[in-house]
């Protein structure tokens, strides 16, 4: 990879990558678990952040944790849908990125999480960065790099 092209990728910041809260489809806390589970249903994502009233991040929730929160002895208690709440069986313990780290840093977030979630210092929900998102960008430069080693091959040849 040219010097150019690693610092293009490598001087992006999570800013540059993310999706804004806005386009994010998510959960409130006190929402029964039957609302999460129409979201992301509907949504068609696996899993989507979890924000208080004050649209702080608290966690995320997915289809497999809400199937086990009603998961009972011999069947899926299907009652506790309408009962329990998303503060009850939401992941907390999730990573979370700033938006001013860089392109190195979000790389290393979503090997293990398909995303991650971004908030500001006072935990104000910001948006969210994908393994999408990171695979395009690192995928265009790895293309653009090896355009450029070859187009140097060819006119040292010549
Ligand atoms: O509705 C979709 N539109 C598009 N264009 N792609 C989708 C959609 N749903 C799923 N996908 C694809 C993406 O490539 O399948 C991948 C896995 O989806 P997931 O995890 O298991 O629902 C998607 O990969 P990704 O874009 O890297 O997204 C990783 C995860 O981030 C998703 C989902 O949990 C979350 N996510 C993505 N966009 C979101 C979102 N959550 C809430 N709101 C969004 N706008």
């Amino acid at each position: 990879m040219s010097s150019t092209q690693n610092k293009n990728m490598t001087n992006m910041v999570v800013e540059d990558l993310m999706i804004p809260a806005e386009k994010v489809a998510h959960v409130q806390m006190g929402n029964p678990l039957e609302h999460a589970l129409l979201v992301l249903v509907k949504s068609g994502y696996s899993a989507v952040p979890v924000l208080d009233a004050s649209f702080k991040l608290q966690g995320t929730i997915g289809k497999t944790i809400i199937l086990n929160g009603i998961l009972g002895l011999e069947r899926f208690e299907m009652e506790k849908l309408s009962v329990a709440t998303v503060h009850e069986v939401m992941n907390t313990d999730i990573p979370c990125l700033s938006k001013e780290d860089d392109f190195l840093t979000a790389l290393k977030a979503v090997i293990d999480y398909p995303f991650v979630c971004v908030a500001d210092q006072q935990g104000y929900f910001d948006g969210i960065v994908t393994r999408r998102a990171i695979l395009k960008q690192l995928n265009k430069n790895l293309h653009a790099s090896k355009y450029s080693t070859e187009t140097e091959m060819i006119t040292e040849k010549i």
